[in-house]
């Protein structure tokens, strides 16, 4: 696995943070040792799928990149499902996922779309997945993306999402500073760590647990739970 070094040197010219060739290169390590949870939250998305996925329905991984989570839930199944459809906006993350389903053994067929997730149809699902997505799409887009996500699911089904969450000062300082420690811990520098800050500033926009459950809550969901916290990530389960 290559080791994450996007930061490692001083840029001058700091670039929006995107998900390119350069991160598709290295984000499994990347993501491992920047939230807080990951190596939990995809094992347990497996075990989640397990228990809502329904024969003949449909699974949804939303913000894909190079499967983890679609992989999990793949090897969750139990039931003979229609399909499992991944989506990833990226071309690089979509590419090596294809790659990684390719080498993947497993009789649950598999379908990968290179696209917006605001134009997907989502149909007859019983486990759609939002592993650390939603909170790169506008906010403004976020009630309308959950409510659509909803209208296409089978009652009965999970919707799985997995967040960056902010906090009222003081847990605020608090949380974030355990998080910065947990990079540390994973041997980033403190220049990666406050360029990796300033590059997703305007790109990754969190909202506290509360609006986030309120937004499955409006739309329907008859049961929200947060079933996951490490530091500020966090992971909700909401059933139709
Ligand atoms: C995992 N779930 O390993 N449409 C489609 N894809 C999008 C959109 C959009 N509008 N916006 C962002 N993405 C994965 C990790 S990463 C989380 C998900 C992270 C995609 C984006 O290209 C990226 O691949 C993914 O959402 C978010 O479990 O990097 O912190």
């Amino acid at each position: 696995m290559s080791r994450d070094r996007i930061y490692a040197n001083n840029h001058d010219d700091l670039e929006a943070f995107a998900f390119d060739e350069a991160v598709a290169r290295v984000f499994p390590d990347m993501i491992k040792r920047s939230v807080p949870g990951y190596t939990t939250i995809i094992p347990m998305i497996g075990v989640i799928t397990g228990e809502y996925a329904q024969a003949g329905s449909h699974l949804y991984d939303l913000g894909c990149s190079l499967g983890a989570s679609l992989l999990a839930m793949r090897h969750g199944v139990r039931e003979p499902v229609a399909q499992l459809i991944g989506i990833d906006n990226a071309p690089a993350m979509i590419k090596q996922c294809q790659q990684y389903v390719d080498a993947d053994p497993s009789d649950v067929p598999v379908k990968l779309i290179c696209g917006d997730i605001a134009e997907l149809v989502i149909e007859n699902a019983s486990v759609v997945t939002l592993n650390f997505t939603l909170q790169f799409i506008p906010a403004e887009q976020r009630d309308e993306i959950i409510q659509r996500i909803y209208n296409g699911m089978r009652p009965g089904g999970a919707l799985i999402l997995s967040e960056k969450i902010c906090f009222e000062q003081p847990e605020q300082a608090l949380q974030e500073n355990l998080h910065w420690d947990f990079k540390r811990a994973n041997g980033y520098s403190e220049m990666e760590i406050s360029q990796k800050r300033s590059a997703l500033e305007n790109v990754l926009i969190p909202e506290s647990a509360t609006a986030n459950m309120n937004r499955m809550k409006n739309a329907g969901f008859s049961q929200v739970a947060q079933w996951y916290q490490c530091f500020n990530f966090t992971s909700f389960i909401a059933i139709k």
